[in-house]
């Protein structure tokens, strides 16, 4: 079906790959506006073709030196608080249609299988490094709180208000999405995240939110913010940013 979207848009538009795409139901929450059936094409042909892909890993040799730290550490009270006592009283939500709503500590989490890889982190603005990340997969923390089959997507938001983002099911249960807790070796730096980040390795850097703290599993995208399916895309950032 990816020569279907390919052929479709070079021969009668974005009309028929708009309907394909919407036979297979691979319509991003973005889809209305000025840039939408752009991003309908992008998502639907990339998820057609590459759904099982894998982001491109490194050899150890290639971790940037030091990595680039785009942020700095939060400074609301909130999360000082957290710092002070080591992040002990950490905690991730887990709610919205999984079996079991969980609030797991970073312990719990570490006690979920490991997985790390070296991939290349790019901010939309250009610039970008490389560095391992570790952590346990998403697939797995989702499984183990009893995910529902009806699920379509995962809603993630970090400590502070106001920002948060959402993947489809092809990215949350990718091996390569990780929630991420340690990089390059020891644990993840706040300047980088941490205590824990959601690591989408297969996007850009804007959708790998830092100071993760709520996962909700939901099928119905349109409840959340003005419903295009993340707070960047509520201010003209596509929603799927594939690399
Ligand atoms: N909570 C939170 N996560 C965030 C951001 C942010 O401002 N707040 N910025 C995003 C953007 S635009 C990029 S490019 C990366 C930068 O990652 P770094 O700080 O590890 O360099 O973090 C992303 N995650
Ligand atoms: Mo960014």
């Amino acid at each position: 079906m990816g020569m279907g979207i390919g052929a479709a848009a070079g021969v009668s538009g974005l009309a028929v790959a708009d309907r394909i795409a919407r036979q297979y139901g691979l319509i991003p929450p973005d889809e209305g506006g000025l840039y939408g059936p752009g991003e309908t094409l992008t998502y639907a042909a990339q998820r057609l073709l590459t759904r099982r892909s894998m982001a491109r890993e490194f050899p150890r040799s290639a971790i940037s030196n030091p990595p680039f730290a785009n942020g700095r550490a939060p400074k609301d009270p909130a999360f000082l608080r957290l710092q002070t006592g080591g992040f002990a009283d950490w905690r991730l939500q887990v709610d919205g249609m999984v079996a079991h709503p969980a609030s797991l500590s970073l312990g719990d989490l570490k006690s979920l299988p490991m997985r790390s890889q070296i991939t290349h982190l790019q901010c939309e603005e250009g610039w970008s490094f490389i560095a391992e990340w570790i952590g346990v997969p998403l697939s797995y923390v989702l499984e183990a709180t009893g995910i529902l089959p009806q699920a379509r997507y995962i809603v993630y938001q970090p400590l502070q208000p106001g920002v948060w983002d959402s993947v489809d099911m092809a990215d949350a249960l990718h091996p390569q999405t990780l929630v991420t807790y340690g990089m390059n070796g020891g644990e993840l730096p706040v300047g980088n995240g941490g205590p824990l980040r959601l690591r989408v390795p297969r996007q850009l850097g804007y959708k790998s939110v830092k100071y993760l703290s709520r996962l909700t599993v939901t099928d119905d995208i349109t409840k959340f913010g003005k419903g295009r399916g993340s707070a960047a895309s509520e201010h003209g950032y596509a929603w799927y940013a594939g690399m």
